[in-house]
């Protein structure tokens, strides 16, 4: 009994630990309800910790709700994610997944506009 108690409360230190390294998206383009002239648009992710690109993944909806996988690109520091996509006027959310070096995924919508052509 005791010794379970001792068991529980190390699995806790060791969680409340990898908790910290946690990927956490500090800023990104655009930016959450942002707003970005239509055609070429490079997106930009920064979290605060190093993740595994091979092992992220960023899915776009579009205006017709319609789902893609938007390709990451190999390139930057660790803890930035790019991909670039064209796009026509509407509104759009990224969904970003990301495993950071912790081992744990997290994950969360980028929703934003893209305005008329410039
Ligand atoms: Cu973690």
């Amino acid at each position: 009994m005791r010794r379970r108690a001792v068991l529980v409360a190390a699995l806790t230190l060791v969680g409340a630990r990898a908790a910290q390294a946690h990927a956490i998206l500090l800023d990104s383009t655009p930016a959450i309800g942002g707003t970005v002239p239509a055609g070429p648009i490079k997106f930009t992710f920064r979290y605060n910790s190093r993740i595994d690109r091979r092992r992220s993944r960023l899915l776009i909806t579009g205006p017709d709700k319609a789902q893609s996988i938007l390709p990451i690109l190999d390139e930057g520091t660790d803890d930035i994610v790019f991909a670039s996509a064209t796009l026509s006027p509407g509104t759009y959310t990224i969904r970003w997944q990301v495993l950071a070096v912790d081992g744990h995924i997290t994950r969360g919508d980028v929703p934003f506009t893209v305005g008329g052509a410039q």
